[in-house]
């Protein structure tokens, strides 16, 4: 019988220790100690013991149903306690966290303005490697051996014969070797040259624009590159053309715009001079279509390039190029 008892004691303490909340402290509460419970029971049924051990029996049980009760009741501080800290440490007052959310890079966005432009102007996107042959990046582009155009480009070289492309022009020559005219092609990609400053890093981005066919005047070059500049800026841009030299075009035109700044007045971005040089372009050099086998006597065409880091610097009002290549995401998340 005491035996019993023990067993009641022992097993009520073992639950309470294992209670995780007030709620399953209340349903044990009464499991043992309710009008019903083990342990009430047990008092209840004494009276139906043999005279001789209920005095024992009743002290024990008694005694037992003390302990308990102290044991609940030391039990429902330390889980109120508990539910305190908790709800201290959560305090749901507090506004949620915010979903850090991506964005695309401003020169990837801008790269894609400008494909898109040309794309709705009938261009199709061509891609190719960054690593390239002297061929493909100088030799196919009339840069003679040892021309002191080469010297332009701070070219990294891999080999003597191989290096980083220096501009995205040898996919206009692979192009041209795989499709006879009409040719309408632009070409976005990462180009390299030694240089860095404020406004140079040795990787950049440049896109390029080709189209041949039979009867391209320098009047469509320079259609097509207004309404590209009107529709990447705004229609009150005007462009000017300089006359300029690239091995590969003849006759060849640097491209200016007024400046977005201080739209033709002279400010500090446009060095007081009103403009902008964004882009450079000609005529493609016969010397090119010989390269690839096109008879140059039945077509013509244009070429142009651009550096779509420049043209985020001067779009976004940025003076330091080196800010798109730190990964700041207080500076990135602007755009
Ligand atoms: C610049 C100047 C230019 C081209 C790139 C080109 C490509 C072929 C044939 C002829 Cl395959 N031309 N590309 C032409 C003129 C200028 O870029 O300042 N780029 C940042």
């Amino acid at each position: 019988m005491e035996d019993n008892l023990d067993h009641i004691h022992q097993q009520a303490l073992k639950d309470l220790a294992a209670l995780e909340n007030t709620d399953d402290l209340q349903d044990l509460s009464v499991r043992y100690l309710g009008r019903k419970g083990i342990l009430t029971q047990f008092l209840r049924n004494i009276s139906k013991l043999p005279v001789a051990q209920r005095p024992a029996a009743g002290k024990k049980a008694n005694e037992i149903k003390r302990l308990l009760e102290k044991a609940f009741k030391v039990a429902a501080e330390k889980l109120e306690s508990q539910d305190q800290a908790a709800e201290a440490a959560i305090d749901v007052s507090l506004p949620g966290r915010a979903v850090a959310c991506g964005a695309l890079h401003p020169i990837t966005q801008i790269n894609q303005q400008i494909c898109d432009i040309f794309s709705n102007l009938g261009f199709d996107i061509a891609e190719g490697p960054e690593v390239e042959s002297d061929y493909y990046n100088f030799e196919a582009l009339n840069f003679p051996k040892d021309h002191p155009a080469r010297d332009m480009q701070d070219t990294f070289f891999i080999t003597d014969d191989i290096v980083l492309r220096t501009h995205t022009s040898p996919n206009q020559i692979r192009s041209m070797e795989k499709q006879s005219p009409p040719v309408r092609i632009i070409v976005p990609g990462k180009v390299y040259r030694c240089d860095s400053d404020l406004t140079h890093t040795p990787m950049f981005h440049q896109v390029e624009g080709l189209l041949v066919d039979e009867n391209i005047s320098f009047g469509d070059l320079k259609g097509i590159l207004t309404t590209f500049v009107h529709q990447l800026f705004d229609e009150q841009t005007s462009l000017r053309f300089r006359p300029s030299f690239f091995p590969f075009t003849e006759p060849s035109a640097e491209v200016d715009i007024l400046c977005v700044i201080c739209r033709g007045k002279g400010c500090r971005v446009c060095s007081h001079t009103g403009w902008l040089e964004i882009l450079g372009s000609g005529m493609v050099h016969p010397a090119l279509y010989e390269n690839v086998g096109y008879d140059a006597d039945r077509y013509t065409g244009f070429a142009f390039g651009m550096g779509v880091d420049r043209i985020a610097m001067l779009k976004y009002g940025i003076d330091d190029i080196r800010k798109f290549f730190e990964n700041d995401i207080r500076f990135l998340e602007q755009f």
